[in-house]
């Protein structure tokens, strides 16, 4: 067992590390503030090739590892979730679903312009009654020969509005049930696509998220993605990579506001000595490292699994179910540490409260990983 990452897992930490402090840091709060999208940021982090980092190098992507992707996105949660989650969906939904499944057309014509930040992607699997329950899928594909119509409305689109790619699940054949789904690429230009009203969130404001309409948009099909009736499975296992994603994001947040804490606390004074002196701090930080490193270690052997060959859905959605807790816990903790100043945007912890909460429940909720752990562990 070896617990050291390479030189190159290092520089690329590095990399997202420079990137999150100088191109992150200078405009997070304002972002969040306003609910602006870091279009410029996106840009830049294409140009530095870490939105397609695990597609394959011919189609433009960086053919890096599951563990240098999840090391990048820690990174750059530790400073701006809005910003990577941005970077997660399209990574590990958008171009690992094309890049695994799709066709050489599908990667030639969507897959390069993915990997390199001159096009983004939206992954459109929840509807207004089909979020965890998803195999009860509304919005319609009907097989018309050379093309599929499709029709229906999608619900909280991460990059809803500055995509230009959705990968689009839908019903072909409602008999069939799940083996009836199907995954489309639907390009915005088409007619008939529309993308419908932003979401007023309570964190990662500077990510948008919409619903988006689908009426009588005419999909060739070349854009299915696989065999006629694969779109649920495709769903599934693009989500269980995602799942990793979301954890390294979940990870980065807690992580985040826990070093903003930890020197917080060499700094403020309370009853004549800095507040890490007295042990209900101490203690804080205490359980706070603690438990970003086991979340950490299930992060790591996710992405590892992955890397192996190995199944990722048990060990992905631990990864998740824990990491999200306790970036929930950590930033909450640093609230409290800081205490009033906590509590003012300045501080950067109470945003970071704000967008913890929503690791525990886009990409499956706590309780959809509860329902795939024990499945998983009660089978054998
Ligand atoms: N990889 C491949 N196939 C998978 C899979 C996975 N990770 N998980 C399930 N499947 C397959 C099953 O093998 C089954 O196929 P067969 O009928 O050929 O055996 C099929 O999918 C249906 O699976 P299952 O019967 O387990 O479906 P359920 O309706 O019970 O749902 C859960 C399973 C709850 C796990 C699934 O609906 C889910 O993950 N929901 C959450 C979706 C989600 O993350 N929503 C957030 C939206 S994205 S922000």
């Amino acid at each position: 067992m070896d617990f050291k990452l390479t030189e190159e897992h290092e520089m690329i930490r590095q990399a997202a590390k420079d990137f999150a402090k100088n191109e992150l840091l200078p405009g997070v709060i304002e972002r969040d503030n306003k609910q602006e999208f870091p279009r410029e940021q996106i840009k830049k982090l294409g140009e530095l090739g870490f939105m397609g980092m695990m597609a394959s190098p011919e189609y433009g992507g960086g053919g890096m590892d599951t563990i240098s992707y999840v090391l990048a996105m820690e990174e750059l949660s530790k400073v701006d979730a809005s910003a990577s989650v941005v970077v997660s969906v399209n990574n590990s939904l958008v171009c690992w679903g094309i890049d695994t499944y799709g066709t050489d057309l599908q990667k030639e014509k969507y897959l390069s312009k993915l990997t390199t930040g001159e096009a983004l992607g939206a992954f459109c699997l929840s509807e207004p009654e089909a979020g965890s329950d998803a195999t009860s899928q509304k919005t319609t594909a009907i097989d018309k020969g050379d093309h599929y119509v499709l029709n229906g409305t999608k619900n909280w689109i991460t990059n809803g509005g500055n995509a230009d790619f959705y990968l689009v699940i839908a019903q072909t054949d409602r008999e069939k049930k799940h083996k009836g789904i199907n995954a489309f690429i639907v390009e915005k230009s088409w007619e008939g696509f529309e993308v419908g009203p932003k979401e007023d969130k309570m964190g990662i404001r500077g990510s948008d998220t919409h619903s988006l309409n689908f009426n009588d948009v005419k999909v060739p099909k070349e854009n299915r993605i696989g065999e006629d009736g694969f779109g649920f499975k495709f769903a599934m296992k693009t989500l269980s990579g995602g799942r990793i994603g979301i954890a390294a994001q979940a990870l980065g947040i807690a992580a985040g506001a826990y070093e903003l804490s930890k020197e917080y606390s060499k700094t403020r004074k309370a009853f004549g000595t800095e507040i890490m002196n007295h042990q209900a701090i101490a203690f804080k930080i205490a359980d706070m490292h603690t438990q970003i490193e086991a979340a950490r270690h299930l992060v790591m052997k996710a992405a590892w699994d992955k890397d192996q060959g190995q199944n990722y859905d048990l060990s992905g959605a631990m990864a998740k179910l824990y990491a999200s807790q306790v970036a929930m816990d950590v930033s909450t903790e640093a609230v409290q540490i800081h205490g009033g100043n906590g509590y003012v945007k300045e501080y950067h912890v109470e945003r970071m409260m704000r967008d913890a909460k929503i690791t525990q429940i886009y990409e499956g909720t706590s309780e959809i990983q509860k329902i795939v752990i024990s499945r998983s562990v009660l089978k054998d």
